[in-house]
Parts: structure tokens; sequence; C-alpha cells
């Protein structure tokens, strides 16, 4: 007899392509109207699913994975951050977590470029000056931005993404410098011409432009602490498409304000989906160029991770090792 197909439930809705395979690979519950699940929900959704799909905006915390029924085996996150997700108290419970790792990486880095260059040549504010009537003509000193040519680019986090924003920043004539849990292979570096930096705090004296490139786990919260911030060089720029938690957002914002640091490039918040008032108020000097974490939104990348989640659901449910399984030791 065929085995029983299992009770997936997805928690937000998918690109259709994506939730039509599913329907026709699971028993799937999905959410038409992508109103994301209350905590009643989702712990309703964790007493009787076998697999769950959550996304970033629901946070499978301890409790949650408490109340989970015994037949809940997999957690298979529509995304690669796992950050959401009590990971601990998942593997004591045997419950098996995967994420989506590789397919949102060059979509990421071009939106790091994308800020780089916003924040530097003031992208934003001349898109504005058009429409609000502000411009009257070519002048030679007005909306004067930085070249990005010829600077130093600290990356802090030289995963997957790190070394795809390296790879585009070094067509810009930008030097590489980069600090991460590992040294890169020699092999690596060269192929990049990257510097590394042992010393976080060292690198960020230096740099003209940090990005920040890693994920957010209990030994990157704060990274970029206050203490750490105030190594910034008043010209720098910082660039967040990784996870707000990485940087003390009030301290970066005092810094901002008071001209400790010339600007930000922020596809991430602190407290999403909630923003400061104080970024809000930074983004309309022109000082902060701010983005509704897109930095994987494209369609391409949306199926791709879809198709990722499947993969990994059906390995599983067939007896097999899914291929993106989060262990303990990568946290
Ligand atoms: C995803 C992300 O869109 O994958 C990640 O870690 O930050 C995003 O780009 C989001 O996580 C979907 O759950």
């Amino acid at each position: 007899m065929a085995k029983k197909k299992p009770l997936v439930i997805i928690t937000r809705k998918l690109p259709d392509r994506v939730e039509t395979r599913m329907c026709e690979l699971f028993d799937t519950r999905l959410n038409i109207d992508d109103q994301p699940m209350t905590r009643a929900q989702l712990l309703e959704a964790v007493k009787v699913a076998d697999v769950i799909v959550p996304t970033v905006t629901d946070r499978i915390d301890a409790e949650v994975i408490r109340e989970a029924g015994p037949q809940l085996q997999l957690i298979a996150n529509f995304g690669n951050g796992v950050d959401n997700i009590a990971i601990g108290a998942a593997l004591e419970r045997g419950i098996i977590v995967t994420n989506t790792p590789g397919v949102l990486t060059e979509d990421t880095a071009d939106m790091t470029m994308a800020l780089i260059l916003a924040v530097a040549r003031r992208i934003v504010e001349g898109a504005g000056a058009i429409p609000s009537g502000e411009w009257s003509g070519w002048s030679p000193t007005w909306m004067l931005g930085r070249r990005i040519t010829g600077k130093r680019l600290g990356i802090v986090g030289m995963g997957r993404i790190g070394q795809a924003v390296a790879r585009r920043a070094r067509a810009f004539g930008l030097q590489i410098h980069y600090h991460n849990r590992r040294r890169l292979s020699s092999a690596i570096e060269e192929q990049l011409e990257a510097t590394y930096w042992d010393s976080l705090d060292q690198m960020l004296a230096r740099m003209d432009i940090v990005s920040v490139n890693c994920p957010h786990t209990p030994a990157t919260y704060h990274l970029l602490s206050a203490r750490r911030l105030k190594y910034l060089r008043p010209e720098a720029i910082l660039i967040n498409t990784a996870r707000g938690e990485v940087i003390d957002e009030n301290a970066l914002i005092k810094m901002l304000e008071a001209g400790e640091v010339a600007g930000a490039g922020l596809d991430v918040f602190e407290h999403e989906p909630s923003v400061s008032p104080k970024l809000l108020r930074l983004a309309r000097t022109g000082k902060v160029t701010l983005l509704p974490h897109m930095g994987s939104a494209t369609t391409e990348g949306r199926v791709d991770m879809g198709e990722k989640v499947i993969i990994n659901i059906k390995a599983f449910w067939d007896g097999h090792r899914p291929p993106d399984r989060v262990l303990a030791s990568m946290l």
C-alpha cells in the first residue's frame, strides 16, 4: 500500500507554480489570502501538520515546538535564514529542519550592490527630485555623491552571499576586505583579491563601505555593537541585507544622527516589520535608504526557493536525507 501523503501546512502564500506542485505531491494546506498566521493559528497548525513550511514572518520558538503534536517531523523553512526557528528545541525533539540555501545568493548580492550605489550616489534622492519638481536643470555642484571605484569594501560574513557581493564589487573597482569566522582558502582569496581581517574591529576602522552578509545566530546578535560601530570612519557607509539583529540599530541611528557615520542602506531591521521612526526621519534627509526586506524578492528566486522546499519534503517523506538539513553545528 502506498504511504499516506504528509499533511503539509504552508504559512504564507507562495508562487502559484510552487503551490500547484505542492498540492499534487502532498496533502497541502495553503494560505491563499497571505495573512500572516496568528500565534494561535501557528500553535494549532503544529498540532496537526506532519510538515510545516514557515517563513521569516513566523516565530517557531521553543513554545511552538513544545506544543507540536508527535506527528510533526519536519520544519521545511521557506528561506535561508533560520533565526525564526528554535533549532535546538526542534532537534532535541527529533524534528528535522531544512532551509533553502544557494538559490537566493545572486539576488541578495545584487540588492547589496544596489544599496551601495543608492547610498553612495544618492539615487533615491535624485529619483525623487524630478517628480517633486525640485530639479531645475543640471548644476556642477548639485546632488554630488561619493565615487565607489577605488574604495575599500569590508564584507562581514564571507559565505555564499558575501562572496557573490565580492565578485560584483570587484567589477565596480572596489577593494575587497572581509571578516569571517573561518578564513577562506588562499585560492578563493586570490580569485576575489580579498584581504582577510582576523580582527573585525580593525577592519571596521579602515573601510569606506561595510556590508553585513552573515546569518543572525546567537553569536552574531549585535555583532556590530555600539562599541564596534564606533570604529567606523565618519565617511563610511553601512549596508545590511542580512538580518537587522546583527547591528545594534539604536546605536547606528545615534551615530547617523550625530554625523559619526555618513549613511546606511538597510533592507532588514531589528524589529521587523516595524521600522524605527528615527530611521524614517533619516530616510527623509537622504542619509539612509530603506528597503522592505526585498533582497531575495525575484520571481525566479521565490520559485527556486519553493522548489527547494519541495525537494526537502519529498526526500524526507520518501525516507532519504533531505539535502538542506540544518544542523546544530552550522549555527
Ligand atoms: C527570504 C531571507 O525571503 O531567506 C532569507 O533568509 O531573508 C529572505 O530573503 C525570507 O527569509 C523568506 O522566509
